[in-house]
């Protein structure tokens, strides 16, 4: 069976973009492959966290992951940081990386620009402790939002070179986007992705947000000038709540753009809203059901399966390059 890699940093509330070009994807994949989801709290310390809620916040990234339906029988859930050799193949990547394969990642610029005080050499390196994550486990596919293909390029770039230098040693990995999703934009700003870091709370549904929160939200999100619901380019905001509209309800855009045609933004809102409560309560309800305790165990026992894999691919790496 082919296997599937991914994982998501605990760096923030998740929200629905999260959901929808991400975790979504990856319950349907979970039965067509041999799935492992990863909380990658180290690629999250690439900019500032407090302990605290570093820990807190690894937890509920793991709890979502249930909450959502990744199913722990059939994949395996596991923390980044309790499989050391994660970092350790990071630094062998690392030095057959060249400095401007790195200086060209999207992700490198914004974030070094949000961040101007502390442009650290984790973020900078940030793609190459990706590259890790998914070569270590023979990953075939890597199901992830239209924002990390660019992570997954340098990955099989790094993989083949490292083949050609030391023989035949990882699998070249393939990204797999789900179209729609792949780009869920900011309620508040259609032009960039809805983001956790995102400076305002509006910009983003969070899966803990509450009804009114959502209906709150929905009614403020930008749209246009006009009143026509249209699946168009030329309405980014409309076509990012039909977008979200549709992923939810699974309905297709054009049927959406059917329903609502001689209707107003508002009625369209007021329905949008409720899509969005009637997937939320159900989630919130089935998070809130599951004991920290409970996601603890579910982490170790992924823990002692990735750390096999991690351990023999390890091997077979220092082998290769000659290190004792
Ligand atoms: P930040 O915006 O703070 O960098 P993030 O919200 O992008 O964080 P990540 O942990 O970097 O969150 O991403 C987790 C997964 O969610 C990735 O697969 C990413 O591609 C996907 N994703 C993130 N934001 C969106 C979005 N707006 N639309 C679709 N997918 C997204
Ligand atoms: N960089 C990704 C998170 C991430 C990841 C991975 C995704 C780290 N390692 C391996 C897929 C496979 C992000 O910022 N969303």
């Amino acid at each position: 069976m082919k296997r599937i890699f991914s994982g998501i940093q605990p760096s923030g509330n998740l929200h629905l973009g999260n959901y929808l070009g991400a975790i979504k994807n990856w319950v349907e994949l979970q039965n067509k492959y041999d799935p492992i989801f990863c909380v990658v709290d180290l690629h999250a310390i690439t900019v500032p966290q407090k302990p605290k809620e570093l820990h807190q916040k690894t937890i509920e990234v793991a709890k979502t992951y249930l909450a959502a339906g990744i199913d722990p029988e059939k994949s395996t859930i596991f923390v980044q940081s309790r499989v050391p050799e994660h970092t350790e193949l990071a630094w062998i990547l690392n030095t057959i990386t060249k400095l401007p394969e790195l200086e060209r990642m999207t992700q490198f610029k914004d974030k070094s620009q949000q961040n101007n005080q502390n442009i650290n050499a984790g973020l900078f390196s940030y793609p190459v402790l990706m590259a890790a994550d998914i070569l270590l486990y023979d990953t075939n596919v890597v199901p992830v939002g239209e924002d990390q293909v660019q992570h997954i390029e340098i990955t099989r770039t790094l993989a083949r070179r490292f083949n050609q230098m030391f023989g035949e040693t990882f699998t070249v990995p393939e990204p797999h986007v789900v179209k729609e999703g792949m780009r869920i934009m900011g309620l508040d700003d259609p032009t960039k992705k809805m983001s956790k870091s995102a400076e305002s709370a509006s910009n983003y549904i969070s899966l803990s947000d509450d009804p009114d929160t959502v209906r709150e939200k929905i009614k403020k999100a930008v749209t246009d000038s006009e009143k026509e619901v249209r699946y168009s380019d030329d309405k980014p905001a409309i076509k990012n709540l039909i977008n979200i509209y549709s992923l939810l309800d699974n309905i297709k855009p054009k049927e959406i753009e059917d329903i609502y045609r001689d209707k107003r933004y508002s009625e369209f809102k007021t329905d949008l809203a409720e899509t969005i409560v009637g997937f939320l309560e159900p989630f919130q309800e089935k998070y809130n059901s599951i004991e920290d305790n409970e996601v603890l165990k579910i982490l170790e026992q992924g823990r002692i399966k990735a750390k096999e894999l991690a351990e023999k691919k390890m091997a077979d790496v220092r082998e290769k390059m000659g290190l004792l």
